[in-house]
């Protein structure tokens, strides 16, 4: 058989049956050898950030690589900030790369780049066979280099004439290791810190998000008062809502994350790094950890956390239960749609086992505590801080979550760099509700010229050339019109009731929705 035919064959064996792909001429192989195999399905995404972007979404959810699809150094360019961002996540994820093929590179032909270098910066495994015989233990490897923990994003480069070549066999899937325990010495040591009673804080995030590492956590800290729990700030997936143990996050703005860790003289990482504000600003501290504070690492990315967590908390807190959140839900509130009303709406109506994709940015800032105590529901997070994620993350996780509502919880700036995705929820009828927080500017960058302290330069009034720059009104952007012209039903608000109605009529009904909710800026 020819290599594409034993790659797919030997992806589908290791697991990875779901590729999201936006191919070209050097992948025509590939394609074509999707017929052989009925077993790899396959979705078309129009722009390539949206392909990368979905693998992540749906290897948040499944636990498991898909593949993403690229057309040479190109195609992967254009995916690679949503590479980035589930790099961040720790998302098992295959990047397939076709290239030309072996002799023709000599040539410099129009499409020829450095894809190993461009690979490089989001893969820490990059492989390409150059024979077909080599393929398919090559891919399984790949497969399995995605999957090793914590997990992250292999790149096979796949030359075109090995793919269409004959003298390729599909390979045995590897076997992945699990998750490492953590030793006893190191549950000890953060035992002995807890054991002191100064305030300790411990910080949660990758696995220990889960619901076994939260209620594992949430007992440590109902046997010790001077223990409190804080999750990562942009968390690639939270197991949230009632009956679960409640957690608050770590804040976006350092100053207020320095408030939350003020006063900390143990900081117990559990599945995530020693916290760093996220931009450096004159003046500010880069490492949010305060001064006299002792970091212990229980585990790391790569470890078993909730098995770390759970040992330490039977050494803790032996007899203490897991306090679980208690169902709450806002009122529907009335009056003019902002992003405060419109984040009760979403408490309110969020139905159970949704999955929601959080890209709100400053229009988000109601949505925990609103949602905190709906029904279970999971939240995945824009991990990597690369604008663009949201729609793309929610089309994988639909995919990988047919029997679940979706929502997308999108602010219009960022929407517009992977807006094609939208085109996807239609072809393939993903049952994703997308909410545009339709508020017409960048609004954080508003926030963030003052921040940085460049509000000295001349750049301050309201119609200042810098100002300008993050104004996305004229000429306004009609996100209905956009979702109905990809074949998305489509509608606008701008009262709360009239949010609430298309809220809930988009939830009850199958397939994509989309919601514009014109709301005004923050400040
Ligand atoms: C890939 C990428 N490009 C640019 C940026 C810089 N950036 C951060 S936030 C932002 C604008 C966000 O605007 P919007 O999505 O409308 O959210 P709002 O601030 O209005 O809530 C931009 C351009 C980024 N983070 N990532
Ligand atoms: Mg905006």
């Amino acid at each position: 058989m020819n290599g594409a035919q034993a790659l797919i064959r030997t992806l589908v064996s290791s697991g990875v049956d779901m590729c999201f792909a936006n191919p070209g001429t050097s992948e025509m192989h590939f394609v074509a050898a999707l017929d052989a195999v009925p077993d790899m399905r396959a979705a078309l995404c129009l722009f390539e950030g949206v392909a990368t972007g979905a693998a992540d979404g749906y290897g948040r959810m499944t636990g498991r690589p898909a593949a993403a699809l690229l057309h040479l150094g190109p195609g992967l360019a254009n995916g690679l900030a949503n590479l980035h961002n589930a790099r961040r996540a720790r998302t098992p994820l295959l990047t397939i790369v076709g290239d030309h093929a072996t002799y023709h590179k000599r040539y410099d032909a129009p499409l020829e780049s450095d894809i190993d270098a461009l690979a490089g910066t989001v893969s820490g495994w990059v492989r390409r066979p150059t024979r077909p015989a080599d393929l398919s233990a090559d891919a399984a490897e790949a497969v399995a280099a995605a999957a090793t923990p914590p997990g992250g994003t292999a790149t096979l480069i796949l030359p075109a004439d090995v793919s269409w070549s004959d003298g390729a066999d599909p390979a045995e899937p590897i076997q992945v290791r699990r998750p490492c325990v953590v030793p006893d010495e190191t549950v000890r040591e953060a035992a002995d810190a807890l054991r002191g009673g100064e305030p300790c804080v411990v910080l949660l995030g990758g696995t220990g998000l889960r619901q076994p590492g939260l209620e594992a956590a949430s007992r440590i800290a109902a046997a010790n008062p001077s223990a409190r729990l804080l999750g990562e700030t942009f968390a690639a997936r939270i197991e949230r809502g009632a009956g679960r143990p409640s957690l608050d996050r770590l804040a976006y703005l350092a100053e207020s994350a320095t408030k939350q860790l003020a006063s900390t003289r143990h900081l117990i990482l559990a599945g995530t790094r020693s916290p760093a504000s996220f931009f450096a600003y004159p003046g500010q501290p880069s490492s949010l950890v305060p001064g006299g504070c002792q970091v212990h690492v229980l585990a790391a990315p790569g470890d078993d956390v909730p098995g770390a967590l759970a040992a330490l908390a039977d050494l803790v807190a032996p007899g203490a239960k897991p306090v679980p959140r208690q169902l709450s839900r806002p009122e529907l509130p009335d009056g003019g749609l902002t992003a405060q009303s419109a984040a009760a709406v979403i408490g309110a109506l969020l139905p159970e086992g949704a999955i929601v994709s959080d890209e709100a940015n400053t229009s988000g800032r109601w949505l925990a505590g609103a949602t905190a105590g709906a029904p279970p529901h999971d939240w995945l997070a824009l991990t990597g801080g690369a604008i663009g994620q949201g729609l793309p993350l929610a089309t994988g996780a639909a995919t990988a979550c047919p029997d679940r509502r979706v929502l997308a919880l999108e602010s219009d700036g960022s929407a517009m760099y992977t807006i094609s995705a939208l085109w996807t929820h239609a072809r393939e009828q993903l049952d994703i509700t997308t909410v545009i927080f339709s508020n017409s500017r960048y609004a954080i960058l508003d926030l963030e010229l003052n921040r940085v302290g460049a509000t000295g330069t001349g750049s301050t009034g309201t119609g200042s050339t810098a100002r300008a720059m993050f104004d996305l009104s004229k000429p306004a952007i009609d996100f209905a019109a956009i979702a109905a012209g990809m074949g998305v039903p489509a509608s606008r608000a701008s009262t709360a009731a009239e949010f609430a109605t298309q809220l809930r009529n988009a939830l009850a009904e199958p397939g994509p929705h989309l919601i514009e909710a014109l709301i005004p800026p923050p400040w």
